[in-house]
């Protein structure tokens, strides 16, 4: 349930306690030490502790492993719980300002009595804080500087592939946390369950007889750092690192209204509302009510234990969530029109994916285990060229060591009678003026070609958007990987004009991808839309570097999803020769 990452954040959260309390150089750093070890460790910590191992790593001594174990089965610790009594934690946070050390919060805290970032910002602005030794006006200023950026950031949106683990944690948690018949259902609802890019904050629902309880157990859960506003059916909270979290309690017979309502978007809600008006009823998240204008007698109530019963009353078929965006979905369910949209299990292969040979953790064979493991029946290696500056990209002598590489993992598999073919590619780096990295000879050779963009990313829109149509142009450029380059809440996509470079990969037949690791989301759902729309095929990869990274397959599928998209319009739904005959030479 947690991962090397949570552990490596209880870690530091305990050191930083530590740090602010005033203990010992030597105390706090043994934690900082070992959360620094268990983030970059390859080995998965609960095989470490499940196999007793954990003190043979460096640094790790009987204190640590014993945080460490109690953290994996409990998601806390008696250590921590003992600092949190003795250091208010939103001391925490303020570390977090630039040029505020764990030193110097200790002494805002116990100088000044400064434990939260508003009383921070308060003293800064009252020039309190330049009176204390050591902290001059420009101190002072660098602080009000970097309460405006954490300020920001509490205010951004999260991306979905960190929302998401976190909200399935705390379903998990308050799980546990409740005896069985506690909780009719629990669910996760909002932008979340509609796979948005980004979510503002979390929204649970739970369906309870017993709201109270829910309600107690949520505000313990160790993911919870501020309790906002606790009511009796609902709550709301800060998670640590900021996310806010809405929990609604409902009863059971409840159930149908309130996940729809809960789930929206609010424009789907008001038009399903209007809906449901012009035939008599008002609907709110606790049921529909007879208006009187419809047949049933005024005042009549109907509640509904599932969505999909409450759309059929309304005469609609049930829409999937990441449709309900009110972009016409209402009339096609009415008309029961909807599109059967892909799924993970339509997937058969995935088109961009890298070994060691790049930048990849595991190598060729390793990655094929791992993707027929999954089921699939190909897999693209696709290493990076030369031209990025990653270690290691491939050339063409490489291109020629991997081919060799993969004929004989191919002619294992088919003597053994494996249903599964390991493809050759490359991903090609399209350089500043749009050549690209590798020559035509070599590109011949290969499967399939994925040219993708990584670097002069600040080029201005005719520019870069030149420099890519360049490259679609050229015959053996089978796919645009990560079209955009955006990272989400990192880097913001490039000037590239879409509907110009989406136009010619219609025209050109060159198929677009959607990246599915959750940082890229690229194409996201508007972008896939508008691609297809415009006559283009998409692929689906999730540009895995590890075998794990092929979990993140399902971000993609939901873009896909949100984009309307149907097997027919991805590449890799297709049998390998079909998939590989569409691919055409221009
Ligand atoms: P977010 O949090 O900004 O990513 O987006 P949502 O969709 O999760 O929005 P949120 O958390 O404000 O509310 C959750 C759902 O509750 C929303 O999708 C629809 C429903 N809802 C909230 N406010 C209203 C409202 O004023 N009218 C209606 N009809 N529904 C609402
Ligand atoms: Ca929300
Ligand atoms: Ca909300
Ligand atoms: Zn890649």
């Amino acid at each position: 349930m947690f991962t090397n990452h949570d552990v490596a954040e209880h870690l530091r959260l305990i050191a930083t306690l530590k740090e602010i309390k005033g203990e010992g150089r030597f105390h706090y750093l043994a934690f900082y030490n070992a959360a620094d070890l268990i983030d970059n460790l390859p080995e998965d910590i609960n095989d470490i502790a499940e196999a007793g191992r954990l003190t043979d790593l460096p640094g790790v001594g009987q204190g640590v492993a014993e945080v460490i174990q109690q953290f994996l089965t409990s998601g806390d610790s008696e250590l921590a719980r003992k600092l949190r009594s003795q250091v208010p934690v939103s001391l925490v946070e303020l570390t977090e300002i630039p040029g505020l050390g764990a030193k110097k919060v200790a002494r805002l805290w116990k100088e000044l009595g400064i434990t939260t970032l508003a009383q921070l910002k308060t003293a800064a602005e009252a020039h309190r804080i330049q009176t204390l030794k050591g902290f001059g006006a420009k101190t002072e200023a660098n602080i009000l500087k970097g309460i405006a950026q954490l300020e920001a950031r509490a205010h951004a949106r999260t991306p979905l592939g960190v929302a998401r683990p976190l909200a399935l944690k705390l379903i998990q948690a308050l799980r546990q946390a409740l005896p069985p018949d506690a909780l009719t259902a629990i669910e996760a609802a909002g932008s979340l369950r509609r796979w948005k890019e980004t979510v503002g904050d979390l929204d649970i629902l739970a369906a309870s007889s017993q709201p109270d309880e829910v309600m107690e157990a949520f505000q313990h859960v160790p993911l919870v750092e501020e309790i906002l506003l606790g009511g009796e059916t609902k709550s709301r909270v800060r998670l640590h690192g900021g996310l806010e979290c809405d929990l609604r309690v409902v009863a059971p017979e409840h159930w149908g209204t309130a996940f729809q309502y809960f789930t929206g978007n609010k424009q789907h809600n008001i038009e399903l509302r209007e809906l449901a008006l012009e035939q008599g009823w008002s609907l709110s998240e606790y049921g529909l009510k007879a208006t009187g204008e419809g047949e049933a007698p005024a005042g009549e109530v109907r509640h509904f234990r599932t969505e999909e019963a409450l759309y059929a009353f309304l005469g609609l078929d049930w829409i999937p969530p990441e449709m309900r965006e009110n972009r016409g979905e209402i009339p096609l369910a009415q008309a029961h029109a909807l599109p059967t949209l892909i799924t993970a299990q339509d997937i058969l292969g995935e088109l961009h994916g890298h070994s060691d040979w790049s930048d990849g953790r595991a190598d060729i064979e390793t990655m094929a285990q791992a993707a027929i493991d999954r089921g699939y029946r190909y897999w693209l290696l696709s290493d990076h060229s030369v031209g990025l500056g990653v270690t290691g990209g491939v050339d063409g002598e490489k291109l020629k060591q991997q081919r060799r590489v993969v004929d004989a993992l191919n002619e294992r598999w088919a003597r053994a009678g494996v249903d599964f073919r390991l493809l050759l590619g490359v991903e090609l780096e399209i350089l500043a003026d749009g050549s690209l990295a590798l020559p035509d000879e070599v590109l011949a050779t290969l499967d399939v070609v994925v040219a993708s963009i990584h670097s002069s990313l600040r080029q201005d829109q005719k520019t870069i958007t030149q420099r890519c149509l360049k490259a679609l142009r050229n015959p053996h450029v089978h796919i645009l990987g990560h079209p955009t380059s955006r990272l989400l809440g990192r880097r913001p996509p490039t000037a590239l004009d879409m509907d110009q470079v989406l136009e010619a990969c219609a025209d050109l037949g060159v198929v677009v991808e959607i990246n599915a690791h959750p940082w890229r989301l690229d194409l996201n759902d508007i972008y896939a839309r508008r691609a297809v729309d415009l006559g283009c095929k998409i692929a689906i990869s999730t540009d895995a570097h590890q075998p794990s990274d092929m979990d993140y397959l399902v971000y993609g599928v939901a873009m896909a999803r949100r984009a309307w998209l149907t097997p027919e319009d991805v590449i890799n739904t297709r049998p390998v020769d079909d998939m590989l005959g569409m691919l055409v030479r221009k």
